[in-house]
């Protein structure tokens, strides 16, 4: 449903066309272009739903890593080192579970500490996860729609050649070190997408897969919310327009690249592309790739060559603004 506001091109005044998005994310990557998204669209506008596959229990704690970049990056609370996690972080409780012989294999800053013990204190008295991140994401100032993917667990596991891990094992424990042979997501076929997802979607008039891993952070959302094609022509209802999160064969932050190449697949854009082929109407690759535009076109894809990389909030801007471009024209 597009909402319009009041101002009329015949009166000599260029008309003001809002979109409603609906932005599907993982961690860092793609905390980075719903930030940029969230700089130009109001916050009625803009509804990000994040993968929970990620999410694990930790020294009795129940941590989303995904949902909660995404919080502090829209709140401006992120590390800009790591992408996770607090900015002005301090690592006390981590180091003192250290010196008793605790795991401290997954670094939990104090802040963020704060964020996962509130969240298990609310969850065990019986609120959702996405009542419980309205109400951090109302605390930490945020006005756009964040939701969880589902409130009910969904586990990435991850096939390798040393067995089935589960995902923060594999990522950071065993720093993606061994050989990927495929992906589950425990709890998938149950699972029922969070309060308001259907609706975001229903009502959007555009998807936005941020430049998030195909593989574990966008797949498990596709699986819960259960995305349909989209065949439709172009400018003919809702368009789902992806942003490549490999650039020159390579990821900015994260094992995709590194997982397409373990299951047979030359990491490119194209091959990005290929992976949601079906679901597709619009992809965003960076101009390194621009060789690949016509093999995309090919499938049917429309195209836009743009500067994908996101150091600063300015390139997230901008690159949020040729995706919004992108999806009027
Ligand atoms: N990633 C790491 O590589 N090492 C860590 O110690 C680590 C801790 C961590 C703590 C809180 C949090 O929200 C995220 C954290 N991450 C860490 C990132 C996270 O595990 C991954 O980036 C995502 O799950 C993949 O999107």
């Amino acid at each position: 449903m597009k909402s319009t506001n009041s101002k009329d091109s015949s009166h000599g005044q260029p008309s003001i066309v809002r979109r409603r998005i609906v932005a599907l994310a993982g961690g860092v990557g793609g905390a980075k272009l719903a930030h940029g998204l969230a700089q130009i669209l109001a916050p009625e506008d803009l509804t990000v739903i994040v993968n929970t596959g990620d999410d694990f229990e930790h020294l009795g704690m129940y941590i989303c890593p995904d949902l909660d970049t995404v919080c502090y990056t829209l709140a401006g609370l992120a590390n800009p080192e790591t992408g996770w996690g607090r900015v002005n972080e301090t690592w006390n409780t981590i180091a003192n579970i250290e010196k008793l012989g605790g795991p401290n294999w997954f670094r939990l800053g104090d802040q963020d500490i704060a964020t996962h013990l509130e969240r298990t204190r609310r969850m065990k008295e019986g609120q959702s996860l996405s009542q419980i991140t309205r109400d951090f994401c109302a605390a930490w100032g945020i006005k756009h729609t964040i939701l969880p993917m589902t409130d009910s667990p969904v586990r990435t596991m991850v096939d390798t050649d040393e067995g089935e891990l589960a995902f923060q094992e594999y990522f950071v424990h065993r720093h993606c070190e061994p050989r990927v042979k495929g992906f589950r997501f425990d709890g998938v076929n149950i699972a029922e997408p969070a309060p308001g997802a259907r609706e975001a979607i229903e009502s959007a008039d555009a998807i936005v897969f941020c430049p998030s891993n195909p593989w574990v952070s966008v797949d498990p959302i596709l699986r819960v919310i259960s995305l349909t094609p989209t065949p439709l022509p172009w400018g003919e209802g809702r368009k789902v327009v992806a942003v490549s999160p490999i650039i020159g064969g390579k990821t900015v932050k994260g094992p995709a690249a590194k997982m397409y190449s373990e299951l047979g697949i030359e990491p490119s854009a194209l091959a990005v592309a290929e992976h949601y082929r079906n679901i597709l109407a619009g992809f965003v690759l960076d101009s390194v790739d621009s060789e690949m535009e016509n093999s995309i076109k090919q499938l049917g894809i429309r195209t836009l060559v743009t500067d994908t990389l996101m150091n600063n909030l300015t390139d997230r801007t901008r690159l949020a603004q040729d995706v919004l471009n992108f999806i009027r024209s």
